[in-house]
């Protein structure tokens, strides 16, 4: 009896989501566009193994989700080091979009930084301006124009240094835009109207680019709302915008402290003496009362 010949097994990243196919980038340089099931799982930035006619996906180092409108989990893509939050003065994005996709990408392990897109339109400087007294400097900001070319030399150096990143954001900030102009040659379709991308169209879900400077960047559709997903209620003090830094210098008296009602709370104090803005604390309670709630109907209560 001959042993049968082992397959060639061929490794490999999913550059492009198509819905019902993907393409694959294999390490040799090779391309090759296969077919999937439609909830096979695999996204952009997946580590893949094919051999066969099989797709194997390989261990994730980290997986940015999202929750939809409809409760559903959504993968947006696998084994990111960083992922920008694109603004612009227009569209403008709710504050709570921000905090909770900076808390998304902590608890995921991934680097989130700010991306301030359209510097060539006015408000650019005056957003930057507030984001940074809103959200520190525990994380970059770069103001860029995907127009004018402007801060893009300190974004490439940026992405160099993260490896494989994607840009978030809602539809119309400019994240096409971002990628073209740091792609030449790209040619990804800018200013589309549709929302989600998950229409089962042509056009692909996400595009993941390797950039001549260093680094890998992922296209994302828009999207108007961000859930963050799988975060244990306790632990979303410590990924929340401005929480940490408190909670930091000293502690609540209760070790568990929701910072609800309990006594000798750290975060109450901030709130009362105006370190802490009452908007941003109900903010945090209205995503302390989700993911409790979430964690209610896991546990079939
Ligand atoms: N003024 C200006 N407009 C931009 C810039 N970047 C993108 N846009 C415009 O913003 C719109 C949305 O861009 P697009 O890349 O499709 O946004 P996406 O939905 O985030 O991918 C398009 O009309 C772009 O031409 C920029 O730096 N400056
Ligand atoms: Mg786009
Ligand atoms: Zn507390």
């Amino acid at each position: 009896m001959t042993m049968p010949v082992p397959p060639g097994r061929r490794h490999g990243r999913i550059v492009r989501h198509y819905g019902v196919e993907v393409r694959l980038a294999f390490d040799d340089g090779d391309f090759l566009t296969v077919r999937v099931k439609r909830n096979s799982g695999h996204v952009v930035g997946d580590r893949v193994c094919w051999h066969g006619d099989r797709l194997e996906r390989l261990e994730r180092r980290t997986l940015l989700q999202r929750q939809d409108p409809f409760g559903k989990v959504r993968s947006l893509a696998a084994n990111l080091d960083g992922l920008g939050i694109v603004l612009a003065p227009q569209p403008t994005t709710p504050v709570a979009f921000i905090e909770r996709v900076l808390v998304a990408a902590r608890s995921a392990a991934i680097a989130p930084f700010l991306l301030v897109n359209k510097a060539d339109l006015a408000g650019s400087a005056v957003l930057a301006q507030q984001l940074r007294q809103q959200f520190g400097d525990t994380q970059p900001l770069l103001l860029v124009s995907a127009l004018s070319g402007a801060g893009l030399t300190p974004l490439r150096d940026l992405l160099a240094t993260l490896g494989c990143c994607a840009l978030a954001g809602q539809s119309g900030v400019g994240k096409s835009a971002l990628l073209n102009a740091l792609c030449p040659g790209l040619d990804l379709q800018v200013g589309e109207l549709a929302e989600g991308g998950q229409g089962g169209h042509t056009s692909s879900v996400s595009t993941l680019v390797d950039l001549a400077s260093g680094g890998s960047l992922i296209d994302t559709p828009g999207f108007r709302d961000f859930a963050p997903v799988q975060i244990a209620s306790a632990e979303l003090p410590g990924w929340f915008p401005g929480f940490a830094e408190l909670l930091h210098q000293r502690a609540c008296r209760f070790r568990d402290c929701r910072h609800r009602q309990e006594p000798g709370c750290v975060i109450r104090q901030a709130l009362a003496d105006g370190s802490l803005s009452a908007e941003r604390y109900g903010r945090y309670l209205a995503l302390l009362d989700e993911l409790e709630a979430a964690e209610q109907r896991q546990r079939g209560w």
